[in-house]
């Protein structure tokens, strides 16, 4: 297949280029370094150093005798977009290309305006291309389980029926999100949708929960291919943060009750989900949406399993309830529905107590590079 992935150096992409490109795929990624620029603004340095793609692709090469062309530009450069899709005219494009931090689109207007521009511009940027060059296209997008937020009734995949005064329809699962980046994923789903219903676009949009993990079937080789790993209050993720926390020695930072119920999967099933949606598109003018995680945990749930691994290995990790930052509820009822990756043969990677302590043994390895002033929430909701 020719594959488009726009948003090529995040934490997602780069794993899922090399994936693809190492199944022979022809894979051309894209991307405009802004996670890199926003993360030394912030001081949101990653844990490992990330090569830039241009080195990255050179060493893939040399290890797996594959390519991965590169463009760097902007998604929300309309021109240059539509210029690679004429050219290319990939059969599937992956579209990570969006700011993806709830905290940074918290921050103040600009983060706030930059989030809902970027976001948005960039998911109408491809739909527009794809109208114009290539209609038959799969757009597979990366939404979050973030947009159904936590109401009080069990979460659909994706659709709810509707019963009302006698008559009965289909819609799009009511969606709440508690940030504006997850507002602004709620957006790119009904521009997508309605694309979807007029102009036939194919599109599977996966609401993805919080994603743990380092390394994948192509990293393992070089710790110069990793994913971008961020520990930080804004780029890193609860359970990255909580791994490096807990071979820092800092106190894990449960957020308020800790009650927060999320779906988790590990970075191995994003790409397995990646790749099972690929092969599963939805016909012309239908939207498959799919629950992506494998298992939910409260936070408290998460860092006692946590605590229990890092001491299994001989750290003292120690846990600290802090004021949460985030206006979300911390004691909530959670029962979303995960069953349409498993139909489709997705075979989870759990966050077993061997996997967990396979990922401190890999943190131990850089622990003198924690900065252990980044770990501290910085973003206030309020
Ligand atoms: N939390 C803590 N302590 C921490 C960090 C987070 O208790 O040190 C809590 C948060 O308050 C939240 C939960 O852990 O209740 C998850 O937070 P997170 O930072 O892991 O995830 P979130 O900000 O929701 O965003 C992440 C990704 C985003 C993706 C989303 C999926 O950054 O791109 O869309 O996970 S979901 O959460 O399902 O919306």
């Amino acid at each position: 297949m020719k594959i488009l992935i726009l948003g090529g150096d995040g934490y997602l992409g780069w794993p899922t280029a090399m994936h693809f490109a190492n199944k022979g795929h022809k894979v051309n990624i894209v991307d405009n370094y802004s996670r890199r620029k926003i993360s030394k603004k912030n001081d949101s340095k990653p844990l490992f150093n990330n090569p830039n793609l241009i080195q990255r692709t050179k060493i893939f090469k040399k290890l797996f005798k594959k390519s991965i062309k590169v463009d760097l530009f902007d998604c929300q450069n309309f021109t240059k977009l539509n210029k690679l899709i004429k050219n290319f005219k990939p059969e599937l494009i992956i579209h990570y290309a969006e700011q993806p931090s709830a905290p940074y689109s918290m921050m103040g207007f600009d983060e706030a305006k930059f989030t809902l521009n970027n976001n948005l511009n960039v998911t109408f940027n491809i739909i527009w291309s794809v109208i114009n060059n290539c209609p038959n296209s799969h757009i597979i997008k990366l939404g979050t389980m973030g947009e159904y937020g936590t109401p009080n009734i069990d979460i659909e995949e994706g659709w709810i029926n509707l019963f009302h005064k006698g008559r009965k329809d289909k819609f799009l699962f009511p969606r709440q999100g508690s940030s504006l980046y997850h507002t602004t994923k709620i957006l790119d789903t009904d521009l997508l949708w309605f694309y979807v219903r007029l102009y036939k676009v194919r599109v599977t949009d996966l609401m993805q929960g919080p994603v743990y993990g380092i390394l994948t079937n192509e990293s393992f080789k070089d710790d110069r291919l990793l994913p971008n790993f961020h520990y930080d209050d804004i780029f890193g993720t609860v359970v990255n943060r909580f791994l490096v926390q807990a071979v820092s020695g800092h106190p894990l930072t449960v957020y308020g009750k800790g009650e927060q119920k999320r779906g988790y999967l590990n970075l191995k099933d994003t790409i397995n989900c990646i790749e099972l949606a690929s092969k599963n598109p939805p016909q012309p003018g239908k939207m498959s949406i799919l629950n992506q995680f494998t298992e939910t945990f409260t936070v408290n749930e998460i860092a006692s399993k946590v605590k229990k691994a890092g001491n299994k290995i001989g750290l003292n990790v120690k846990i600290k309830s802090i004021n949460n930052p985030r206006k979300e509820k911390e004691k909530h009822y959670y029962n979303p529905k995960y069953t349409g990756l498993k139909k489709l043969g997705l075979k989870p990677n759990y966050m077993s107590e061997e996997v967990i302590i396979t990922m401190l043994n890999f943190v131990k390895k850089y622990k003198k590079k924690i900065n252990s002033n980044i770990i501290k929430p910085r973003v206030n909701w309020k």
